[in-house]
């Protein structure tokens, strides 16, 4: 299958329906909805949504109606992204080749696009006046796995661990940590909810869990290397940021080629769960191969 042309199908029909939820920039908050909308139109891969699409098609499910999940993951993952870029983080001036929130609409209202998209997702979780056919245990089953992974336990605990070992030497368990928290949990998360979306076995749900912690991982490794290797006008974004704060990153423990070897053996490992799955499974099969030759 030709894969990219997959991922660009996918990624359109996430744009069309992130449109449809985004309040419109009309009335007194047409400036708070034009911040918002600013950083969730900007680009980006959409890998969360289209993981979680993948997901529940594997299994058999039909997404057109189930799109409000996909697109709150997509959500939170903007709403960190423009957190992170605030000056009291990582203070960068550009995101997904155009300037940051921060940049454009100041701190104060960056600081609240970020949370207005974090709630805007768990209204759209929760909507159970969604045609998605969930179950209402289901549908909570979905919002519990979401607010864990992107929450304490999850993202926003790894970057509190990343901001809090800058600068310091940790033991690699650190490194580990902050890379399975900070990128893998909602990365995994997406794939746990297609996997419900699809009414997935508990087998099954146990091997798309354990692709999604092994793609997560290989995800953030490749990160790694092209905030190493990578350029910045293809990532739109700054390179070499992580040499510059001294954060601990693979490169930084493995050098180079031991982590381009790591990130292919993740790639397998997240492949091999995938073996109990049929053709259904290709998309999820190509799109790991295809996220360890990225380069952005
Ligand atoms: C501020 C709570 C909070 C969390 C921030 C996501 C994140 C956590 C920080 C961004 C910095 C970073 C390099 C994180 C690692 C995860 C990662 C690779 C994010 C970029 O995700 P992509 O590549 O971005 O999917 P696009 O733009 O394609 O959506």
């Amino acid at each position: 299958m030709d894969i990219k042309q997959h991922l660009n199908d996918q990624r359109l029909l996430v744009e069309t329906a992130l449109n449809t939820f985004l309040p419109k920039e009309e009335g007194l908050l047409a400036d708070h909805f034009a911040a918002l909308r600013y950083s969730l139109v900007a680009g980006g891969k959409r890998i969360r949504p289209v993981l979680c699409m993948m997901t529940a098609e594997a299994l058999g499910a039909r997404m057109e109606a189930c799109m409000a999940i996909p697109c709150a993951l997509e959500c939170i993952h903007t709403y960190s992204l423009i957190h992170d870029d605030l000056p009291a983080m990582d203070n960068d001036d550009l995101r997904r080749g155009k300037p940051t929130n921060h940049k454009v609409f100041g701190e104060a209202q960056a600081i609240l696009a970020g949370d207005g998209l974090l709630t805007m997702a768990f209204a759209l979780l929760s909507d159970d006046a969604l045609p998605d056919r969930l179950s209402s245990a289901d549908r909570l089953r979905i919002i519990h796995l979401i607010a864990r992974a992107a929450g304490s336990h999850g993202m926003v605990g790894g970057q509190a661990l990343d901001v809090a070992s800058e600068g310091k030497t940790v033991p690699f368990e650190t490194l580990a940590a902050i890379h399975a928290s900070k990128t893998g949990a909602l990365i995994t998360a997406s794939v746990q909810a297609g996997a419900i979306l699809g009414g997935a076995t508990t087998a099954q749900y146990e091997d798309l869990t354990a692709y999604g912690q092994h793609l997560g991982l290989a995800f953030q490794i490749t990160d790694d290397l092209l905030n190493v290797e990578g350029s910045p006008a293809e990532l739109g974004k700054a390179a070499g940021s992580d040499a510059a704060r001294r954060k601990a990153t693979y490169p930084g423990f493995f050098g180079v080629e031991t982590t381009r070897r790591k990130a292919g053996e993740a790639i397998k490992a997240a492949v091999d769960r995938l073996a109990p799955f049929g053709t259904t499974a290709t998309p999820l099969r190509e799109l790991a191969r295809y996220l360890l030759k990225r380069s952005k």
